[in-house]
């Protein structure tokens, strides 16, 4: 299949490019480099060092993996995304070049409306490039288990059963988001729903939980790392907890630490991926996953890392809670279902605490490019300034 992948230099889309080749896809990749940009500007780089696209590819080349056509452009700029289709005609089109960090969009009005605006039209352009041009194309679209936010109430795949003063109907589960980030995918999730209505385009709808790991099968040595962040705007937090062990120091689940999450290993979430683009949905289907593997408390996950961290070492690491940064729920109840992947097939390669320990493993080696940005790693983005 020819797959077109936005957002290839990010952290998911670079390992997701290695795996396609792997299968036999032909692929392509656009991106602007803006997780770059951006996590320059919070004085941060990724721990795990990265070369430029070109290398990247050039390395991939050289070592028989396949070829990569690139583009290099902004999404949310309609005649780029217009080029990359036309000269691509793909079969299939996985979207991850969104802005995805949920501090970021709330530091502010102006880093809010990027958000919203690369996000929300970067998707739109994609919907009418498959509209006019490729129609049977797939569009793979990665939401987040953030839209759902953490109701009272178990979470389905997307769609529920509800009875309202004796009628029924099979609804949109209701989102209630907890960031500007994580809306700006509940409005992608409308506008997808609402572009298969009327025009038929097939969409995978991917809600998925936070991506943990610097592994994945196809990453075998140091020169095709993907990038790893641990900084308070885009590091997420298990991947943080492992820096903050290795770095020496503490590990800072936000609040009480109870609150809850779905979470997935960087080689889950491609595998995954890469099984939705081979297994499409019906010309014309509109089809949501939840996409994690297990939902751990924070608290779980720093307890976790701390025990294995000495198990492997011998060292203690530091737990320390802190005034949360964010609002949002820090008890609540949390029962999302993933049947749906595990249908398709999907089963998990790694137990956490294998993962945490290969992740400790990579992240040693680099421990002073984590330290070089400490600084970075201290939560300053407030909800409530
Ligand atoms: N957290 C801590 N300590 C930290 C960092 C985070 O306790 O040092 C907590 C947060 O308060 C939150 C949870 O961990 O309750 C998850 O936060 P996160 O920063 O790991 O993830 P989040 O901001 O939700 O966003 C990430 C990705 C985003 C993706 C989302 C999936 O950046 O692109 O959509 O995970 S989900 O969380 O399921 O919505």
């Amino acid at each position: 299949m020819k797959v077109m992948i936005m957002g290839i230099d990010g952290y998911i889309g670079w390992p997701l490019a290695l795996r396609l080749l792997r299968e036999g896809h032909e692929v392509t990749g656009i991106d602007n480099f803006y997780t770059r940009r951006r996590v320059r500007e919070v004085h941060s780089e990724s721990a795990l060092p990265i070369s430029s696209m070109e290398k990247r590819i050039a390395e991939v080349g050289k070592r028989g993996l396949g070829d990569i056509k690139f583009f290099r452009g902004d999404v949310s700029n309609s005649e780029k995304m217009h080029e990359a289709i036309k000269s691509t005609e793909p079969d299939a089109v996985v979207h991850l070049a969104e802005q995805r960090s949920a501090p970021y969009s709330m530091m502010g009005l102006r880093q809010a409306k990027e958000t919203m605006v690369k996000n929300i039209v970067s998707t739109i352009n994609l919907i009418y490039e498959v509209k006019d041009q490729v129609p049977d194309c797939h569009i793979l679209k990665l939401g987040t288990m953030g839209e759902y936010g953490t109701p009272n109430i178990d979470i389905p795949e997307g769609f529920f059963d509800i009875e309202y003063r004796g009628r029924k109907d099979r609804l949109p589960f209701p989102k209630n988001a907890g960031s500007w980030y994580h809306w700006t995918k509940v409005h992608d999730t409308n506008n997808l729903m609402f572009a298969n209505r009327v025009w038929e385009l097939s969409v995978t709808d991917v809600m998925q939980g936070v991506v943990y790991g610097t592994r994945t099968e196809d990453i075998i040595y140091p020169a095709l790392f993907t990038r790893f962040d641990t900084d308070e705007v885009w590091g997420t937090a298990l991947n943080r907890f492992c820096a903050q062990a290795v770095a020496g120091i503490p590990i800072t689940p936000y609040g009480k630490g109870n609150q809850a999450r779905g979470f997935l290993s960087l080689e889950d979430s491609v595998s995954c991926l890469a099984l939705g683009i081979r297994k499409p949905p019906e010309r014309g289907e509109y089809r949501v996953y939840n996409q994690f593997d297990e939902y751990y408390t924070v608290n779980y996950l720093a307890e976790t890392v701390q025990q294995v961290y000495h198990q492997e070492t011998g060292k203690n690491a530091e737990i320390k809670h802190i005034e949360n940064p964010r609002v949002e729920l820090e008890d609540h109840y949390y029962h999302p279902e993933n049947q749906k992947l595990k249908d398709l097939g999907y089963r998990r390669k790694r137990e956490l605490r294998q993962e945490v320990s290969i992740i400790l493993k990579d992240l040693e080696k680099y421990r002073d490019r984590i330290l070089k940005h400490r600084e970075s790693i201290i939560p300053k983005t407030l909800w409530k300034a």
